[in-house]
């Protein structure tokens, strides 16, 4: 039996009606900040100020975004940890700090974790439907959906089944979350229920609170009845993703500029852009008011100003320190600053 097979189509969908006709989801801001290994690779995604994000298991590589092709900074990869140091299925990396980054603003992660029966949106870069199969176990006839040959950036909808699953595979441990693949009368399925299938590794799952779309997964396995055969989908079968509420922490530390990591970094009580005035944006990477190379040439062009005959004296952490100050810039500098 063969169904409606379209080529080059990511993610499974059940069929021609519950996949999304729009490109696009409809008012969603992230849509470029879902991307792709080069050469056809599993999907990547770009968190903003030069920094990504995929699978460990995916590796990092060359990113596209908006047409330019961008490099990974050699010895940048990062895995993400576990509180017993384990390494989750999740891997940051840094692009190539010489290319001009693509203006894309700093992408947001959920901080409070996904609830089962939350609605998601998932984007990814995996393999679509193919045909229609057909198999016995234990004597029942039981459907299921090949993948297509190649993958295609799609999105598509599903529900949280649960929100605590630990996975373990080969050298990884993730904190993640499920997603079951329903069938379109079943009564818990979405407008758009899908899979996620080879390819989608790495693919984002997004959640709108109060409005606004953050990151809060990210897909990383399947799962299904082990007897299933391979390659194919079947009502029942499980998405992973790592639970990066969980992980939110450290992401921010290894991936935030300054001005965005939700930190206090210059002791002002003000934290971040827009609050903190040092900060000029989002991807400033200082939140002083002045920077540091401005004021140090201030002091010197003030203690040179002040000529032969003063006493300059530094206040070092070993105590007083003095040095008789002359006429020129050079000998009014401190020679050390301990
Ligand atoms: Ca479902
Ligand atoms: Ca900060
Ligand atoms: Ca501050």
């Amino acid at each position: 039996m063969i169904a409606y097979a379209p080529p080059m189509r990511a993610l499974v969908f059940a069929s021609l009606d519950t996949e999304p006709q729009d490109e696009r989801p409809p008012d969603f801001p992230f849509w470029e900040h879902v991307t792709q290994r080069r050469y056809a690779g599993p999907t990547v995604l770009y968190l903003g100020g030069g920094y990504a994000m995929t699978a460990r298991h995916v590796g990092m590589g060359e990113i596209q975004l908006r047409d330019v092709m961008h490099k990974p900074v050699r010895d940048s990869k990062r895995s993400l940890l576990n509180e017993n140091g384990s390494a989750a299925d999740v891997m940051i990396f840094e692009l190539d700090r010489n290319a001009v980054l693509p203006d894309l603003p700093i992408l947001p992660i959920a901080s409070e974790p996904l609830q089962p029966g939350e609605d998601v949106l998932l984007v990814g870069f995996g393999r679509g439907r193919g045909t229609v199969i057909e198999y016995d176990i234990d004597g029942q006839t039981r459907f299921g959906f090949s993948w297509s040959k190649k993958g295609e950036k799609r999105w598509g909808t599903n529900r949280v089944s649960s929100n605590s699953e630990i996975l373990s595979q080969s050298n990884f441990m993730t904190r993640a979350l499920s997603l079951r693949f329903d069938g379109p009368f079943a009564p818990d399925t979405t407008r758009y229920e899908t899979h996620a299938a080879i390819g989608d590794s790495g693919g984002g799952v997004f959640v709108q609170r109060d409005g606004i779309w953050k990151l809060a997964a990210m897909m990383i396995s399947i799962g299904g009845e082990a007897r299933s055969p391979r390659s194919s989908t079947v009502y029942g079968d499980m998405t992973f993703a790592a639970d990066l509420t969980y992980y939110r922490d450290e992401i921010l530390r290894w991936t935030r500029p300054i001005c965005s990591n939700e930190r206090d970094d210059d002791g002002d009580d003000l934290i971040d852009f827009p609050a903190d005035p040092g900060c000029d944006s989002a991807s400033d990477r200082n939140e002083w008011e002045a920077n540091p190379f401005e004021a140090k040439s201030l002091w010197l062009a003030t203690t040179a100003a002040l000529g032969a005959g003063w006493l300059i004296i530094y206040l070092g952490r070993r105590g007083l320190r003095s040095q008789r100050g002359t006429s020129t810039p050079n000998s009014t500098r401190p020679s050390s600053a301990d």
